[in-house]
């Protein structure tokens, strides 16, 4: 056998022993997934997902989250419903729209934070609701909803080093961010627009690198999608700052369109490899002007330059570790 075939067979049999399973794109196949939120806690990757329906009818239908966790981002679990519109006390009476969530921890519990209306004019009536749990993927219990703040979607909480926890959230060109209190679910103080952004259009989401601030969202990016054969809308964009209360410098696009009609994204570390989720439309079986509205989450590796600026994320169908 030559050199190089030797060499070839150990790193196939050295592949197999390690288990070098791929990661495919979309990575939950059981049901239609979007706008994924990633959390590590204790050892575990966390994925907070809205849910689209079959058959597809754009985004008024969507009544349920389910989260779903991975140890080495190879093998995922589905922890189930974990919340459904039927369980808002104060909800819209007709349900539907629980839109992009967001998962936050402190001091011992998790807090699920989920955009949805409490009228029937639903576009009005948007409301954060907060549902907590002691655990991450279970037991969560609606608590009520965070007052005193406009209607809008896509809530992000993040929290700082120090322990305090910020809101982000956003749509239709505002984006807004406040101090949240100790209890999780007020502001303290008065939100403030968020101001630097770019084409912000949702889908806020905000983390740290080296003590630099990264305020990700969707962009208003109009692929054409009514002239035949061309799809995909929002772009991902950030922005940078070194305080989390800006200002925030525009830094560029770091995602191009999917064949999906929105993009929604989030960006986490996880046993020393940054990660960009996503969603897209690959999955969808649906024919007709529906289509993309049946998403499925996806993950692809995230690259910084030495600048701490982001790499363009290059959205596989399967990767290896
Ligand atoms: O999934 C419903 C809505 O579509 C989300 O709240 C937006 O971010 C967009 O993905």
């Amino acid at each position: 056998m030559s050199l190089n075939k030797t060499i070839y067979t150990i790193s196939l049999l050295l592949g197999i022993l390690s288990g070098a399973v791929a990661q495919k794109n979309p990575f939950i196949t059981n049901m239609y997934t979007a706008d994924p939120s990633a959390h590590v806690w204790k050892g575990r990757l966390y994925v907070y997902a809205s849910h689209d329906v079959e058959p597809p009818r754009g985004c008024d239908l969507m009544d349920k989250y389910h989260v779903f966790s991975t140890k080495d981002m190879k093998h995922w679990k589905d922890h189930g419903e974990i919340l459904n519109s039927s369980q808002v006390p104060w909800g819209r009476p007709e349900g539907g729209f629980m839109w992009a969530p967001d998962c936050a921890y402190k001091n011992g519990t998790y807090y699920y934070y989920f955009p949805h209306p409490s009228g029937t004019k639903w576009n009005n009536t948007w409301k954060i609701g907060v549902a907590t749990s002691k655990y991450p993927a279970k037991d969560f219990v609606v608590k009520g909803y965070i007052p005193n703040i406009p209607s809008m979607i896509d809530p992000c909480v993040f929290v700082d080093d120090d322990g305090q926890a910020y809101l982000f959230y956003g749509g239709g060109a505002k984006c807004m961010m406040g101090k949240l209190k100790d209890n999780m679910m007020e502001i303290d103080g008065e939100l403030k627009p968020v101001v630097g952004l770019v084409d912000f259009h949702e889908a806020s989401w905000v983390h740290k690198r080296n003590g630099i601030y990264y305020l990700s969202y969707s962009d208003n990016h109009d692929g054409n999608r009514d002239k035949e054969g061309v799809k995909g809308d929002n772009r991902m964009r950030y922005a940078t700052s070194q305080s989390i209360n800006g200002p925030w410098e525009y830094r560029g696009i770091y995602m191009e369109p999917t064949d999906s009609y929105t993009n929604h994204g989030s960006i986490v570390e996880f046993k020393g490899q940054w990660y960009a989720f996503y969603h897209n439309s690959k999955l969808s079986t649906d024919k007709g002007k529906f289509n993309d509205w049946q998403r499925s989450v996806c993950v692809d590796k995230l690259f910084y330059n030495p600048d701490g600026t982001i790499q363009m994320v290059k959205q596989t169908t399967e990767w290896k570790k």
